[in-house]
């Protein structure tokens, strides 16, 4: 992993799943944040792939580890593995194709099975450039994403539209998730009537502990 130069020690690395019905653009939403790239052509994920992003929150970089497999079923690696660590999640379906989002609850469903932390989800309703024959309302988007407890967005991997702002919008709830859980923590309380908090990691010695931050991926 490149590492950027730590001057206060503190480094947050999350990590995201992409999940969806096959075709619904999953790769392209990750190469297009990613990369700020989009494949007309792309082909069907084998097994999985991930990319690492970095934003900026309250002057600390944030990374996102975001993983993406494969739509079809007979091309998905060992599902526990994917889902192991993440505290974010993309669940995408295409506004083009109703049957991507009928299939959006059995996807919930695998990702509560396989995860055993808080994730921050995020409804994706892709290829709003496709509105001329939308087959599904951004009604009925929202209105399952208030259902579900989730963010939801309309995105274009194509034309770029919402993409950053859908991944940035998880990272960032993950990032309050992981503060909270830090703050709530009895160490950090015992730790407050101690002395003053630092709330990082200690940086210099390589070994990092990711002492609140259970979410986070080892390394
Ligand atoms: N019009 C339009 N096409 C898109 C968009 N995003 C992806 N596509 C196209 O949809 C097709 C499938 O995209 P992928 O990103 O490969 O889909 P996927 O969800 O990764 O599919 P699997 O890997 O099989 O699960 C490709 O032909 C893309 O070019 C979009 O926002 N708008
Ligand atoms: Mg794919």
């Amino acid at each position: 992993m490149s590492s950027s130069d730590e001057e206060g020690g503190e480094e947050y690395l999350f990590k995201i799943v992409i999940i969806g019905d096959s075709a619904v653009g999953k790769s392209n939403l990750l190469s297009r944040y990613a990369r700020n790239e989009f494949n007309l052509h792309s082909k069907a994920t084998i097994g999985v792939e991930f990319q690492t992003q970095s934003m900026e929150i309250d002057g600390k970089e944030v990374k996102a580890q975001i993983w993406d497999t494969a739509g079809q079923e007979r091309f998905r690696a060992v599902t526990s593995a994917y889902y192991r660590g993440a505290v974010g999640a993309l669940v995408v379906y295409d506004i083009s194709r109703k049957t991507t989002f009928e299939s959006v609850g059995r996807w919930l469903d695998e990702l509560k099975m396989h995860s055993d932390t808080t994730v921050a989800k995020m409804l994706v309703g892709n290829k709003c450039d496709l509105d001329n024959i939308r087959d599904v309302s951004i009604e009925d988007g929202k209105t399952l994403a208030e259902e579900e407890g989730l963010f939801f967005m309309e995105t274009s991997a194509l034309d770029s539209t919402n993409v950053k702002k859908a991944f940035e919008i998880v990272i960032r709830e993950i990032y309050n998730n992981v503060s909270r859980k830090v703050l709530n923590s009895d160490a950090y309380k015992a730790e407050l009537s101690l002395n003053r908090v630092t709330i990082s990691n200690d940086g210099n010695d390589g070994s990092k502990k990711s002492g609140g931050f259970a979410s986070c991926c080892s390394r």
